[in-house]
């Protein structure tokens, strides 16, 4: 029952009202992004958190961005959604507690906030009519439970007056309730803040997986993708050398890394999905996913890498692609001579500038749909993306694609071209050793090394190993299905117990040897060799 406690134990009516003021604000919070969250899935309209999150990353200086990024590294994208979603309840509970007694200062303070929230969804997406329903979803959630929690609030203050009985005879529970300000008032509101916070966190939840459990028309699990239109064959065998450690010839797409902008997974419709291909071209058009998948579609084996991939780093992955000659695509709209650069942009403002006369060498640069047998995973661009290979991600791999122009590198920049990123970007030769593990310990004797090598579009001739400085030999080269992916590269040795150091180098097809100059991501790629210790024993 009661724990009311008196005389001096009692906080004082202050402080009561600061927490159940500030509890009200929070739960107010709450509701609010709640029914936001429910609102922005349920009309696959952008999150107003989200949204505000992409205006504070555009309107942050490159050096601040630079600094978050090494800082938080991919983690950058929680830390800003927790940061700006911890600014709302912060506000939120000064706000609750102002509420208590100034009502009309809580919700002015609610409109403001909601206001802010429409400036930045409209900014995103001025040409979704559903823009703006989620935030007016979250305000009226918001006042709402604002509205309900300081009634609630203000009841349990007030002894004797709604919702308190009046001083019973009973002398039994008489001494609980002497100056008591609590009771059935305080334990209604306990009941509304309980069913708010359930409420809330039951629509957030549900906005966030709804359009996939409904499994509608336009959801990943409904879409079904045709077959190439001519199958590759399989993979040739010993593609895979199947070494312990050895990274898989086919990157699973559960393992594939993910580098985006995207402070949360943008969550397309494919029926919703549209591409629209124009700027300097003969006939603009647009394209839908009925009508792209109607398309006879390709497969191709490529190897993606991020520019930001340190030496040894993981941020490279391959995959079977399947989807439509982006070539194709741009023949149909016709390219205006003098186009260079084809500026894609994904759903979620992303853009990115890919090389006009890159994508129209002959190469399998694709508008994919599917990825390792599958429709595009959501984190790798689904309903379509781009994929291009032998260029950086960043300028040729745009994810949840939506527009296509083409236009001139002299007048448009793309977003990390902006930011001081290369505007041209080939993929450099790269050889990484997987095995043995850093650090790690083998058995003396024969030791087998191993690890991958990339050249994508031209392919590698050649990857050489050098133990303890020792003279370089060249590794056996596992088969490959084209220049466009990865190889798999294993060398055997006999070493002696104790510690030992292991690099690797490799040569692309156009016979230049991966440098030994060490150099950072930033513009265009990192360089140097991979070295790895590890320990005989
Ligand atoms: N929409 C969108 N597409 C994007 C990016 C992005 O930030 N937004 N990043 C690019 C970068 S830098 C890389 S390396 C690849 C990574 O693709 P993945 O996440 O499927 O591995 O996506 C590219 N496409
Ligand atoms: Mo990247």
């Amino acid at each position: 029952m009661n724990t009311e406690r008196r005389g001096g134990t009692t906080p004082p009516r202050e402080g009561r009202r600061i927490v159940a003021g500030s509890a009200t604000g929070l739960l107010a919070v709450g509701a609010a992004l709640g029914a936001a969250e429910l609102v922005a899935g349920m009309t696959g309209s952008v999150s107003p958190v989200v949204a505000v999150g992409d205006v504070v990353v555009d309107a942050t200086p490159a050096f601040l961005m630079e600094w978050a990024i090494a800082l938080f590294g991919t983690a950058d994208k929680v830390v800003l959604v927790t940061g700006i979603t911890a600014v709302l309840f912060g506000a939120g509970a000064v706000l609750g507690v102002i509420a208590l007694r100034r009502p009309v200062l809580g919700y002015a303070g609610l409109a403001v906030f909601a206001l802010a929230g429409l400036a930045a969804v409209l900014l995103r997406r001025a040409d979704d009519p559903w823009a703006a329903a989620p935030v007016v979803a979250g305000a009226a959630a918001g006042a709402l439970a604002l509205a309900l929690l300081s009634r609630s609030a203000r009841t349990a203050r007030r002894p004797g007056r709604e919702g308190r009985p009046q001083a019973p005879a009973d002398a039994e529970t008489a001494p609980a309730q002497v100056g008591s300000d609590r009771g059935p008032g305080r334990r209604g509101f306990v009941l509304t803040a309980t069913g708010v916070l359930v409420g809330s966190a039951t629509a957030g939840a549900l906005g966030r997986w709804l359009p996939d459990a409904l499994g509608g028309a336009g959801a990943r699990s409904a879409l079904a993708l045709p077959a190439a239109a001519e199958p590759l064959p399989a993979l040739p065998s010993g593609t895979d050398l199947g070494v312990p450690g050895l990274a898989p010839f086919s990157t699973p797409n559960a393992d594939f890394y993910r580098i985006d902008t995207a402070l949360t997974v943008p969550r397309l419709d494919s029926t919703r999905w549209r591409l629209r291909v124009h700027g300097m071209v003969d006939e603009p058009f647009e394209i839908d996913m009925d009508e792209l998948l109607a398309l006879p579609l390709v497969e191709a084996d490529i190897t993606m890498t991020c520019v930001s991939n340190q030496v040894g780093g993981d941020l490279v992955g391959n995959s079977r692609w399947l989807g439509f000659p982006l070539a194709d695509l741009l023949r149909r709209a016709g390219v205006q001579s003098g186009a260079d650069q084809i500026l894609s942009t994904s759903d979620d403002g992303w853009t990115c500038g890919t090389p006009t006369e890159v994508v129209m060498d002959g190469r399998d640069a694709l508008l994919a749909v599917g990825m390792g047998g599958e429709p595009l995973p959501h984190e790798h661009g689904y309903p379509a993306r781009m994929v291009v290979p032998g260029l950086y991600g960043f300028v040729s791999a745009t994810k949840w694609v939506t527009d296509i122009k083409l236009t001139r590198f002299a007048d448009e920049r793309a977003y990390w071209a902006r930011r001081d990123w290369a505007v041209r970007a080939p993929i450099k030769v790269m050889s990484r050793v997987d095995v043995p593990a850093p650090l790690g310990r083998v058995p003396s004797g024969d030791t087998v090394l191993a690890g991958v090598a990339w050249a994508q579009h031209r392919g590698v001739a050649a990857v050489e190993v050098s133990v303890d400085d020792g003279d370089w030999w060249e590794a056996e080269l596992a088969q490959v299905p084209g220049i466009d992916t990865w190889v798999q590269w294993v060398a055997e040795t006999a070493l002696e117990p104790g510690p030992h150091t292991v690099r690797v180098r490799a040569t692309d097809a156009t016979g230049r040897t991966q440098t030994s100059e060490r150099t950072e991501p930033i513009p265009d790629g990192a360089t140097g060799w991979h070295s790895i210790r590890f320990t005989a024993e």
